[in-house]
């Protein structure tokens, strides 16, 4: 390892954005350490190929099992590490499951992130440690009146989190902030608005939906179930976030920062969008829990699609006890960071449902 070589600590390392995060890092010439949590079947299907690539030369990346509910193993492992960075990705996120376990939710997003911020404080490690905080749009809460003048919400836009989770990362948010002011540690957050990708989780909305586009256009799935089809998310690429992650530790000064896109889509446009990737044009009818989409056309000869049948229904299941109903961030002052993300809306749906499809195609 070269003296100058960087290293950096990833808690979250399995997850999407811990994955795009390492490959990133690796590229940059990091030595990348991460957190993995035990696990009775195997849980880092999204990094093989990174541990895969690097077994042969084996240098520049390690992982160590830890869980962010256990701050015995989180001092063990940075002070073993000695990270220039750590970026805390770790997390519950999955906003309506923190309704089912919210003190769960509260240990390892709130407390989890005072637990990093605490060993670095303690240890006080030769080098002057960098910290990330994945921090989120849900601490907004999507109250309409606290967007900004120009419609968006920015770093000074007030929180109103509307789940266990928002709650919980809003303690990740402050802790994060009062440590760099009390103990002038340099930590930020990353205000990220929804990321999304091939690698993300298939229970969240977007790779359900491209998931089951796929799975419709190959005659494996009758109909897919969704919950709220009418609030809006402003959705960016996994990959095009870890990046904004990665400038903000390379600032001077610590400081929060809003990563977004600006633009919002309704859910019911993001099937929409999604199933006509595939060449299948839907329409939607009926509201609330009747609303119902069904197959009006479809251009691609491969899949043998009925027209007029029904392929999205409600389940109010998915509803959620307090929703967010509309989320748009203001990336103004990410601009300072220089980043520019490379993906649009259309770009992202396209990668999803390709790779989607070359799975269930490959699975056939
Ligand atoms: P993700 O795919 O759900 O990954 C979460 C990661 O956290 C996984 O590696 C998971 O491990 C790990 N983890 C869960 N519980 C843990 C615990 N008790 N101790 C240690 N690690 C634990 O999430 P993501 O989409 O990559 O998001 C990364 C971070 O950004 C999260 O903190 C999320 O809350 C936040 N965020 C995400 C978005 C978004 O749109 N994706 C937006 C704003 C903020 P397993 O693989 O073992 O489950
Ligand atoms: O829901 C609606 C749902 O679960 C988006 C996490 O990464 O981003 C994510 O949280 C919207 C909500 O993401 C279904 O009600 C409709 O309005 O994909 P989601 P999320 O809740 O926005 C934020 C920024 C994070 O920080 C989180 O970690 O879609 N929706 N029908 C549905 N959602 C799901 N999951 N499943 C449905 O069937």
């Amino acid at each position: 390892m070269s003296t100058t070589q960087k290293v950096a600590l990833v808690t979250g390392i399995t997850g999407q954005d811990g994955s795009y995060l390492a490959e990133l890092l690796l590229e940059k010439g990091y030595q990348v350490h991460g957190v993995k949590r035990r696990a009775s079947s195997f849980n880092t299907q999204r990094i093989d190929h990174i541990y895969q690539d690097q077994h042969e030369t084996n240098v520049n990346f390690t992982l160590h099992y830890g869980d962010l509910t256990d701050s015995t193993n989180i001092i063990r492992i940075i002070q073993e590490v000695q990270p220039d960075e750590i970026y805390n990705l770790g997390a519950m996120s999955h906003v309506k499951v923190s309704f089912d376990s919210p003190e769960y939710v509260a240990n390892v997003d709130g407390i989890g992130t005072l637990r990093i911020l605490e060993a670095v404080r303690i240890l006080k490690l030769e080098k002057k440690t960098r910290i990330y905080q994945a921090s989120t749009s849900e601490l907004y809460g999507g109250l309409a009146e606290n967007k900004n003048a120009a419609g968006f919400y920015d770093e000074n836009s007030p929180f109103y989190p509307r789940s266990p989770y928002g709650v919980a990362k809003i303690y990740g948010f402050w802790i994060t902030k009062n440590y760099r002011e009390a103990y002038n540690i340099y930590a930020c957050n990353g205000i990220l608005f929804n990321h999304e990708s091939p690698r993300r989780g298939e229970t969240f909305v977007t790779r359900k939906i491209t998931m089951a586009t796929a799975a419709i256009a190959l005659g494996k799935q009758d109909c897919l179930y969704l919950g709220n089809l009418n609030s809006q998310r402003d959705w960016g690429h996994a990959k095009d976030y870890v990046e904004a992650m990665w400038r903000i530790l390379q600032q001077d000064v610590a400081e929060d920062y809003v990563i977004a896109t600006g633009v919002t889509t309704y859910i019911r446009d993001f099937v929409r969008f999604s199933f006509a990737e595939a060449g299948i044009e839907l329409a939607f009818e009926g509201e609330n829990e009747n609303e119902t989409a069904k197959i009006v056309a479809c251009n691609n000869p491969e899949y043998q699609l009925e027209i007029g049948k029904v392929v999205v229904r409600v389940d109010p299941q998915y509803y959620r006890p307090t929703e967010v109903d509309l989320l748009i961030g203001d990336p103004s002052k990410s601009k300072k960071l220089g980043w520019e993300p490379q993906y649009d809306l259309a770009g992202l749906v396209k990668e999803m449902v390709a790779s989607d499809l070359e799975i269930l195609k490959r699975n056939r």
